[in-house]
């Protein structure tokens, strides 16, 4: 291993990422959908199988989520949310080789779910939550802090900021502070500017365009566009046409220096990275 790899290499419990290039994080929704309950068995085994073909596609990471935080998302329990994830999780780590993200706020699936082979906390509320730091110490995986403002069910009333991407960076900063507090050095930290939380579409393109100030914060940053309203609000185009909204911003996430680019059409944006890297090896 080169200096420069040993200080890009990043431990995800079993499992190593070298941050020195892009990732590709697909994304895995276990919330249940009321209008298909196949029941559990063909839940999990349609998850593997959605799991499997982005990791064929070239996904490095898969993020499993069990409660939704999109705009006005209602909350769900912890009971509820560690049945529909620690399964999932469980088999993935036995069936795949990859690293399992688990998008989670709550420390009972933080402290579950690495026992079953997690290899990263995503908490889209930066460990806010009573109880999360320390179980996210307990657990030695490293950590997604994002930016938002609220919760997902009122995060798009009205926000406002005076300069969205230093208050941004101010707030991880902060965050990362309680974390080293709490045990968690910032070896382990990754930064999310938070994009469609609690920010109007000027505030997600301004935070977008500046994204290089939150290099100073010196952490890899992990970015989330998919599929986002932003690209709808700003091509006038519904859910079901943003994929080439979303391949224009990986690829200029990617040459801003984000690190782990959080998106549901895994092959698409695979090929964006890899495109960039064959450019980018050049003479
Ligand atoms: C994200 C992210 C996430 N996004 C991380 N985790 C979601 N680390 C879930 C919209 O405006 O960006 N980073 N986990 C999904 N959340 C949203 C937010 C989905 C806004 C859609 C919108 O359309």
């Amino acid at each position: 291993m080169t200096f420069a790899q040993s200080l890009t290499r990043l431990p995800c419990g079993n499992r190593v990422l070298d941050l020195a290039h892009t990732h590709v994080m697909g994304i895995l929704n276990v919330t249940p959908d009321s209008f298909s309950d196949g029941g559990r068995y063909s839940q999990l085994d349609a998850a593997l199988r959605h799991a499997e073909v982005m990791v064929a596609a070239g996904a490095t990471l898969i993020d499993v989520g069990g409660e939704s935080t999109r705009p006005g998302a209602r909350a769900v329990s912890p009971l509820e949310e560690l049945e529909r994830v620690a399964p999932i999780v469980e088999l993935i780590n036995r069936e795949l080789d990859v690293v399992i993200s688990v998008d989670t706020s709550t420390p009972a699936v933080m402290r579950e779910t690495a026992r079953l082979g997690a290899g990263l906390i995503n908490d889209v509320r930066s460990l806010q939550r009573d109880g999360a730091l320390d179980a996210a110490a307990a657990t030695g995986l490293p950590v997604c802090l994002m930016h938002m403002l609220g919760e997902p069910g009122d995060m798009q009333d009205n926000p406002h900021y005076q300069d969205v991407t230093r208050e941004v960076g101010e707030f991880l900063a902060e965050r990362m502070t309680q974390c080293a507090a709490a045990g968690i050095p910032a070896e382990r930290i990754i930064l999310d500017p938070g994009f469609g939380f609690a920010k109007t579409l000027q505030h997600n393109l301004s935070l977008f365009k500046h994204m290089e100030a939150l290099h100073a914060l010196g952490r890899p940053l992990l970015v989330g566009v998919s599929r986002k309203s932003m690209i709808g609000q700003a091509l006038n185009r519904p859910v079901g046409e943003r994929l080439h909204g979303g391949l224009a911003l990986a690829a200029l996430a990617s040459l801003k220096g984000a690190r782990i680019l959080r998106v549901h059409d895994v092959a698409e944006t695979v090929d964006v990275v890899r495109m960039l890297a064959a450019v980018e090896s050049a003479e």
